[in-house]
């Protein structure tokens, strides 16, 4: 078994963060043919996107799908809650993060050159980021994680992309609160960063975001 991918994505971080949660050893192997849209990756995996588990020359794509076969493969170290609605909850952290979140990225992504910036695109960005964080925000048990004390889906898919939020906007300068800066997610921010296999998972991707964002700013 290995996956497909670069720990700059987020949605490759959440899996590697899932299986080491999990104890399960999963390579990380870059794509057959050197790219994304490669005739070689796009025969594995025509979505043409990162991660994609390969099981045993079977693959597919889709990180929370990929973190459904592993809890299905390895329930001995449950990567989800006992409680039914603290599972719910958990899931819904990690679609409320895809749903909601990734697509005012973009945004801010095509914005990052202040010479060209469309400020309202920015500001309107800001606050659906703002939004979709506050929709985490109420889903969310007591925590200090997600869901209880320990971390699960919900944590495997928001931390990624709050360190990708926050890796953003401090790039591009913009002038946008912190959408994980309200006492809740401090304190859930706090628990990720003092678990020890989230903080090192949290460690790889920054440093490999950082060098992706660095390649892009040179390419402008
Ligand atoms: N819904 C997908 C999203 C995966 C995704 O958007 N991956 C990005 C990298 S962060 C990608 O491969 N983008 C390439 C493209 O869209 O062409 C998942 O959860 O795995």
């Amino acid at each position: 078994m290995k996956l497909y991918g670069s720990l700059a994505s987020p949605y490759v971080a959440r899996v590697v963060m899932y299986a080491r949660l999990k104890g399960i050893d999963l390579p990380l192997e870059e794509t057959p043919g050197g790219s994304l849209k490669s005739p070689e990756y796009l025969k594995l995996n025509p979505i043409g996107k990162v991660p994609a588990l390969d099981v045993d020359g079977v693959a597919f794509g889709e990180s929370t799908i990929i973190c459904d076969y592993l809890e299905d493969t390895h329930p001995a170290q449950p990567g989800l809650p006992a409680d039914p609605v603290d599972r719910a909850r958990s899931r819904l952290v990690a679609r409320i993060t895809d749903l909601y979140s990734a697509q005012h990225l973009v945004a801010l992504f095509r914005n990052m050159n202040p010479a060209s910036r469309d400020a309202a695109a920015v500001e309107a960005a800001g606050k659906e980021l703002a939004k979709a964080f506050g929709h985490a925000e109420h889903v969310m048990g007591p925590g200090p994680f997600c869901v209880a004390d320990v971390p699960t889906l919900g944590d495997c898919a928001l931390a990624p992309t709050t360190v990708l939020v926050r890796t953003v906007i401090a790039n591009g300068r913009f002038d946008i609160p912190d959408p994980a800066g309200t006492p809740r997610l401090k304190a859930w921010w706090q628990a990720v960063e003092g678990n020890a296999v989230c903080a090192g998972v949290l460690a790889e991707h920054t440093s490999a975001l950082q060098a992706f964002m660095k390649s892009m700013a040179a390419r402008r």
